[in-house]
């Protein structure tokens, strides 16, 4: 039901500086606070850098890095309403994996904060179609003396509400990061089904969450209030030490976070003040039914659990507070239905485990992607979460169907773990999964077999670990490392992965 052609970005900031409410507190970040007003005017001034001084074409693909700040939302929003598509990517990727989405998605421009300039020169420097990476943030950087020089005014390029606004790679089990692609659209359409139907927020309410902005769970947290004329807290450091002490002084009222930050905070609860606080989304990772009567008990706030996906841009199942059951995902999100299915793709009966498939407004977009045939069936999206559903339509979590491993919210392939420590002189064979774990929901843990004439010990396994930060992103590191002589493996020479699992989870 949205017109055909439609700038999102509209809807989200320039409405309410039209609609008299651009003094009306906005975006909150570590030092600085900006009302509708101020923040129009800021994305505006970097859109028509874009344009008139960086040469964005309508459909021109821009790479954007930083951590999360108030510069990250408003470049963000400044590409797509300057009619370019968003590549977000993750801060903590290192030039190996960033420049495998520079290369995918032909990328000619980049923005990053020039704290994170590092990665970025080095994956610049092996991506040839990378002509141009613009900096912000750091004394004289270039950015900042052009959106010094720019206009405050800018309308909003004419798009088709089916026009891509984002693509977001999600990190695969196998092969490479597939990139979702989104549409104006689709980013109203989260807003309009989770957020206007089940989590009923207000334009009184003040927004904080953890997740990285880049991640399409973390950029919820700034379109829900932006739909809705409400406030955020966007902050680089907002982990369970820092989340409570910024609920505390800026009054938050919903947070968004992983069900260990949750689970952190309790440990700490009394030294903080949430008294603000009205609802609270869990996602990421499962939620364990602990974990949510430990919350209600502390806070009085029924904890919202929810799946989503990058492919579906956000939440797709999660139930409305009145009808949570403990320990239950919940129920397809309005606009959209989930169903569980059999290894040939048929629908099975409830009660049965199987894998989860979802339909709605968003999702099924591949870049240029082979793997579309495999993840997306007759308009089904295919999730690698199995599931199954009660006789009463809820959905209930039982483990991955992959090699994925989720921790702490942090999506992880085993198989590129595997990959980087096999690169260490030391590492001949490994595998690695995931091992239960009361705080993380799972550790990355790894099964080592060295070389010949190397040794096992403590110190080469933080020299392993070492080796996985400086390789990949540092959050992939294992957490746990085992020396063995050998691993399982099938006739044909393959990981048996799942015996592994199992020696883990013993
Ligand atoms: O459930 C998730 O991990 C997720 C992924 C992307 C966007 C939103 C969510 C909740």
């Amino acid at each position: 039901h949205y017109p055909p052609r439609i700038n999102c970005v509209v809807p989200f900031l320039d409405r309410w500086v039209a609609e008299g409410r651009g003094d009306a507190p906005c975006m909150i970040g570590l030092n600085e606070s900006y009302t509708y007003r101020e923040l129009y005017e800021l994305v505006n001034k970097i859109s028509n850098v874009l344009v008139n001084k960086l040469g964005l074409v309508t459909g021109g693909r821009v790479l954007l890095r930083s951590a999360n700040n108030p510069m990250m939302v408003a470049t963000y929003l400044a590409i797509i309403k300057a009619g370019g598509v968003c590549v977000s990517t993750m801060p903590l990727l290192r030039a190996k994996e960033l420049s495998y989405p520079l290369q995918k998605a032909k990328i000619s421009l980049a923005l990053c904060d020039s704290k994170l300039s590092d990665e970025m020169e080095k994956a610049k420097a092996v991506s040839p179609e990378l002509k141009r990476v613009v900096y912000w943030g750091a004394g004289e950087a270039e950015l900042d003396k052009m959106i010094a020089e720019a206009g405050p005014e800018f309308t909003a390029v004419d798009t088709a509400s089916d026009d891509i606004c984002l693509i977001a790679f999600t990190s695969g089990t196998t092969g490479d990061p597939k990139g979702t692609m989104h549409f104006h659209r689709d980013m109203l359409a989260v807003c309009d089904g989770f957020a206007r139907n089940v989590l009923r927020a207000s334009p009184e309410d003040r927004f904080i969450g953890s997740a990285p902005l880049a991640f399409t769970f973390g950029f919820g947290g700034v379109l829900f209030p932006l739909h809705i004329g409400a406030s955020f807290v966007v902050l680089e450091k907002a982990g369970p030490e820092e989340l409570p002490l910024a609920v505390a002084k800026h009054k938050v009222t919903v947070c968004f976070t992983a069900p260990t930050a949750y689970r952190a905070i309790l440990g700490k609860i009394d030294q903080y003040d949430l008294s603000t606080l009205r609802k609270c989304v869990s996602a990421g990772e499962t939620l364990p039914k602990g974990t949510y009567d430990a919350w209600l008990k502390a806070t009085g706030i029924k904890l919202m659990d929810g799946i989503g996906g990058t492919e579906m841009l956000h939440i797709f199942i999660c139930a409305i507070e009145e009808e949570i059951r403990p320990g239950s995902t919940g129920k397809p999100v309005p606009g959209y239905v989930a169903r569980i299915i059999d290894d040939e793709g048929n629908e099975v009966a409830p009660g049965t485990l199987g894998r989860l498939a979802v339909k709605g407004p968003t999702g099924c977009k591949y870049l240029a992607d082979p793997r579309q045939l495999k993840f997306v069936q007759n308009g089904w999206n295919i999730t690698g979460d199995t599931f199954l559903m009660d006789e009463d339509g809820y959905f209930w979590y039982q483990s991955r169907s992959d090699d994925m491993i989720v921790s702490a919210g942090y999506n992880i392939a085993g198989p590129d773990v595997e990959a980087a420590l096999l690169t260490h002189e030391a590492v001949v064979d490994c595998g690695v999964v995931g091992c239960p774990d009361a705080d993380r929901g799972m550790i990355v843990k790894a099964y080592v077999v060295l070389a010949p004439g190397q040794a096992g010990s403590d110190a080469l396994a933080t020299e392993l670990q070492n080796h996985v930060k400086r390789e990949i992103a540092p959050y992939k590191y294992p957490r746990a490392i085992e020396f063995v002589t050998q691993l399982p493996k099938t006739e044909t020479g393959k990981l048996k992965r799942f015996a592994l699992r199992q020696q883990a989870a013993a």
